[in-house]
């Protein structure tokens, strides 16, 4: 099955009612995270043969003989503390974020540093969206920088490490690092080294502890009275719709596939559900939960900025690059859209 059969048949089943946005949104999602772990699969099995490197050479690595994704931890989980003699005290021009606008789960961290305001505390830059070589001794591919700013249109060179690819920024960080060189990362610049790469940790840091810098302090999205509810949400989100994407397209046998691809569809039935009788998953507000389904998408009027979050093309480019997933380069010409146009979700009230 390819990507583009998958995606005819996520389309097929979403039915286009009163809350198409929110559903095409979450299928983007989920298409975007489907794609993703394509282009990870191909970039593995284009290298099967390659000089022995000493790091995770992708997500094919986290496949088990069974075919289950049995993802391997993040490993810089440190935080960053409102606390000013914390090991990583929260203050303006100390962190970077290095993201791929092709990956959700650094998206998710480009839209909370977005909605908290934290633009001018932060600085963030974006890789190429396409898998290079990372060195010339091996053949293990992964994200790279540009190396001029006019190169890829949203990507720059690193203007903090002027490494040549996010390899190089773990090696910075650790002599010994031998996990995937993953995006997202969040960056000390002081003590030059990766302070946390869980895109669900840096969330939540971001959330909270910049608070005192941040020009949206009061914007909450992970409030103590509805975290059951959105831990509740999340736990589905991640499993069957996040996660789930990427057990369907590592699935190297019928049974796990089939498993994984009726419990996606599910789980996007259930938020149809939810969302056919309230304006955001958790109630009346936006929490972090919407954001995690959401992520690479921009959607409402109601949260500017987010749209210059996402960018389709470096998506595209991403998604499609890889021969032995897409043996004819056909780029797809859409999407075609507008997320500009009025959403009627107000009719659920709330913000
Ligand atoms: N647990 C990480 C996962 C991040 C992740 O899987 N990122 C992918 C891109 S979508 C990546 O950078 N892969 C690089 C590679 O496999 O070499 C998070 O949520 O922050």
């Amino acid at each position: 099955m390819s990507a583009s059969q998958f995606a005819t048949g996520a389309h097929a089943h979403l039915p286009l009612d009163a809350h198409k946005d929110y559903i095409l949104a979450i299928a983007i999602i989920a298409l975007t995270d489907l794609l993703s772990a394509w282009t990870l699969f191909s970039s593995a099995a284009g290298s099967s043969s390659s000089t022995a490197v000493n790091m995770a050479q992708s997500a094919l690595d986290e496949v088990t003989a069974a075919s289950a994704l049995d993802r391997s931890p993040s490993t810089f989980r440190r935080f960053v503390s409102r606390d000013a003699s914390a090991q990583f005290p929260a203050v303006p021009g100390r962190y970077h974020l290095y993201v791929s606008y092709a990956c959700p789960w650094a998206c998710r961290c480009l839209a909370f540093l977005k909605l908290k305001g934290l633009e001018h505390a932060i600085s963030v830059t974006a890789v190429k969206p396409i898998f290079e070589r990372t060195k010339e001794t091996d053949d293990h591919m992964g994200w790279v920088f540009p190396s001029t700013a006019d190169e890829e249109p949203g990507a720059e060179p690193d203007p903090i490490n002027g490494a040549k690819s996010v390899r190089e920024l773990y090696e910075i960080a650790s002599t010994n690092y031998t996990g995937r060189p993953s995006v997202p990362i969040l960056w000390d610049k002081q003590l030059k080294t990766v302070v946390n790469n869980e895109s669900s940790e840096i969330i939540r840091m971001l959330n909270t502890e910049f608070n005192d810098i941040a020009e949206n302090p009061g914007l909450d999205l992970y409030p103590a009275h509805l975290r059951a509810s959105i831990d509740q949400i999340n736990e589905l989100v991640y499993s069957a719709i996040n996660s789930g994407v990427y057990q369907c397209g590592f699935a190297k046998k019928q049974e796990p596939y089939d498993e994984a691809v009726t419990k996606l569809f599910e789980a996007l039935d259930k938020c149809e559900e939810i969302l056919g009788k309230q304006r955001y998953l958790c109630g009346n507000q936006l929490t972090e939960a919407d954001i995690r389904l959401f992520v690479t998408l921009i959607r409402f009027d109601e949260i500017p900025g987010i749209s210059s979050t996402v960018n389709i093309e470096h998506n595209k480019k991403s998604y499609y690059s890889d021969p032995s997933t897409n043996p004819y380069g056909i780029i797809p010409i859409g999407s075609n859209i507008d997320y500009n146009a009025p959403h009627d979700r107000e009719r659920f009230g709330a913000v």
